[in-house]
């Protein structure tokens, strides 16, 4: 439905004029850098470009008080002596004759990108703006924030289209006070923002950017405060952030729209933040978001000073917009001890308030689990045993081998766009399979019985071509129907196509009845995840079996607390999502998981799902592949017990290999 990007030149136009060593960071180099950059990546092209227009005082009057509206009116007219002056009142602020004009236009432009997505003109978009908006107040100017653009976006999409539950997202490094300030009694805007905090040594040194300042009144729980006590945070630690704590919330929360107050400067390179994301982390974020509210996300530029990163970063998050593939993360998927105490206070001050967080355990959990060991006691991980330690020195040098092909270039719009999806779906038979790859399929057919059929064949064929497009890099994704009783072996031909073809790594994620097929490599090179009926196990850190949840509520905990954790920490080269014989997935469900299983995989999924399916699931399916939004889940629904405590002993069972299931610190460091 199409990217919006609101921008308009005269932004450009503040400045600090006199010497200031906390503000001059602050300059228009910072929007000429990020805009040249879209340019030159194409990106801005493939935008709805939209010019910003001014704010009426009336909007500006949503949030701030007259008199404040009146003050900063008045500053278009004073000399530069006068604006120091009145600048020195506020805390890391600078005026400008043309202050006024810039800030009336960065609020016009996050309301303009409102509008439009809000009126379906667009599915989501980015303002582009200068003066930044998260540090203003009622009656306050703070931090380079004049006007509070998105809290005044927020106070709109409530007045103007009559919205009931707003997610803000703070991914800007500073503690966004002013947004906190203004809705920290309203439980219609659920403000998370994560920041550099320092035990409160960093900039604005509050008492209420800590984890325990909640909200209040009916507000309560609807403040989120995520604290970073040290500096370096990385793609490991902003994508746990998201995993065990953000987006539990945000499902529950069940927002109708996501506004980003989206700075960069919690980017590597920052001289303000000093934290280590790379740009692609925001595309990560970015996607990870776009699952909500039906993929309607407003992104409003806050900080970001460093202009490379954050050109970069911009593009990113555009191309994301844009339904681009994530490309992967750099670095080991690990987070620190210090984050994760930080992830971990924030659990405890929000579980009150939060039914997604009370699924979370305080404590270490080594037990089995008693409504689970129908087949008896699920074998024990060995750590540190020989099967353990072979995998795991196996994962560590598989990373250290070069990809498959090379991750997608920093800001691929056009090579991305032309290997796009390739839906094959009977009747539709493809030219493309040649006598040759005819004979090859028949080989790769012959030793299981299942797919000596024709149609079971003709299947097989689609899916090696499918997966040979994909593994050459030629095909980002694809959805391919099978005989259901061809299932298993074509799921079983898939992976091994898949090694033969040199793969390192593969994620499998079969739900219903598939069995692990027999002959499975214990290297390390297939991450082999099944979600049926039964048990928990894990065979090995690479053979875990779940129970697929009943309600919703564990369907998501699932997800975001076992196959996200462990896709990304594997960081698979493909995905197979195998939808096999009575998989009980609804349609919204499946395509939330395979939407998300781009992310960890560069958008590189094959869908398999059997021949019966309804047109309807292959639909969904090809849309959320071609990077459109998965329709809303609805109504959260809390897990069940037994779904619970399947999710966390597994977590138990897997967590000292895979780290990106922790969600709290270990208890011996
Ligand atoms: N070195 C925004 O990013 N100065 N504002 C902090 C610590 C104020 C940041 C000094 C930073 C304001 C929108
Ligand atoms: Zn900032």
């Amino acid at each position: 439905m199409g990217t919006a990007l609101v921008y308009h030149e005269d932004m450009t136009a503040t400045r600090l004029l006199w010497d200031d060593p906390e503000c001059e960071i602050e300059r228009p180099e910072r929007l000429t850098a990020a805009l040249d950059r879209l340019r030159k990546c194409g990106l801005e092209q493939r935008c709805l470009r939209l010019s910003a227009r001014e704010a009426s005082e009336e909007e500006l009057g949503l949030v701030h008080s007259p008199e404040y509206v009146s003050l900063v009116r008045e500053t278009q007219v004073l000399g530069k002596e006068e604006l120091q002056a009145l600048s020195g009142q506020f805390d890391a602020i600078y005026f400008h004759p043309s202050t006024f004009h810039c800030a009336r236009l960065a609020v016009g432009a996050a309301l303009q990108l409102l509008d439009a997505v809000l009126t379906g003109e667009v599915q989501n978009g980015l303002a582009l703006v200068r003066p930044p908006g998260h540090h203003s107040q009622r009656a306050a100017a703070s931090g380079f924030c004049v006007f509070n653009n998105v809290a005044i976006a927020a106070a709109h999409a409530k007045q103007k289209h009559g919205l009931h539950r707003i997610l803000i997202v703070d991914w800007d490094v500073h503690h966004g006070q002013g947004t906190q300030y203004l809705f920290e009694d309203d439980p219609s805007v659920l403000y998370f923002s994560w920041h550099r905090y320092e035990h409160g040594r960093f900039w604005p040194f509050l008492r209420e950017s800590d984890a325990d300042a909640v909200g209040r009144g009916q507000g309560l729980g609807f403040t989120v405060n995520l604290p970073w006590n040290q500096v370096g945070m990385g793609n490991a630690d902003y994508v746990a952030a998201f995993l065990h704590l953000l987006l539990p919330l945000a499902f529950e929360f069940d927002p109708e729209l996501v506004l980003v107050s989206a700075g960069f400067d919690s980017a590597i390179g920052d001289p303000e933040g000093q934290m280590q994301a790379t740009p692609e982390c925001f595309a990560h974020l970015t996607q990870l978001l776009q699952v909500l509210a039906g993929g309607r996300v407003c992104a409003v530029l806050e900080g970001g000073y460093h202009l490379e990163s954050l050109a970069e970063s911009v593009c990113m998050t555009v191309q994301t917009l844009l339904g681009d593939p994530a490309p992967p993360l750099s670095g080991p998927m690990v987070p620190c001890q210090s984050a994760l105490e930080s992830i971990q206070s924030v659990c405890a001050a929000q579980a009150p308030h939060w039914k997604s967080l009370q699924l979370q355990d305080v404590t270490p959990v080594q037990t089995s689990p008693s409504t689970h060991s129908s087949e008896g006691r699920p074998p024990p991980l060995l750590p540190g045993g020989p099967v353990c330690k072979t995998a795991a020195s196996a994962l560590s040098s598989l990373f250290d081998q070069p990809c498959l092909h090379p991750a997608p270039p920093v800001c691929p719009a056009v090579a991305l766009t032309a290997p796009d999806i390739t839906l094959v779906l009977p009747p539709d038979v493809t030219q493309q399979e040649g006598s040759a790859l005819n004979e090859e399929t028949e080989a790769w057919a012959k030793p299981h019985e299942s797919l000596a059929q024709d149609e079971a064949l003709t299947a097989l064929g689609k899916l090696l071509y499918l997966l040979d497009g994909m593994l050459d890099g030629q095909v980002s994704s694809g959805i391919v129907a099978t005989p259901p009783s061809a299932a298993a072996a074509t799921l079983d031909v898939a992976i091994q196509r898949g090694l033969s073809h040199g793969a390192q790594r593969l994620l499998c994620v079969a739900l219903g009845q598939l069995d692990r097929p027999p002959d499975l490599v214990h290297d390390g090179r297939i991450l082999w995840l099944n979600i049926r009926g039964k048990e928990a196990a894990a065979l090995s850190m690479f053979q875990v079996s779940t129970p697929l949840p009943v309600l919703t509520g564990g369907f998501l905990s699932c997800i975001l607390g076992l196959v996200l954790p462990l896709a990304y920490g594997f960081q698979p080269e493909l995905v197979l999502v195998a939808l096999g014989p009575a998989h009980g997935l609804q349609g919204p469900h499946a395509a939330l998981l395979t939407s998300m299983l781009r992310g960890p995989a560069g958008g590189r999924v094959l869908a398999l799902l059997e021949e019966d399916s309804t047109p309807q699931l292959a639909g969904i399916l090809a849309r959320v592949l071609h990077g459109e939004a998965p329709p809303s889940l609805g109504p959260y629904s809390v897990a069940s017990p037994e779904d619970t405590q399947a999710l966390r002993y597994l977590r138990g069972q897997l967590e000292p290999q895979w780290k990106m299931l922790q969600c709290r610190p270990h208890l011996e460091a």
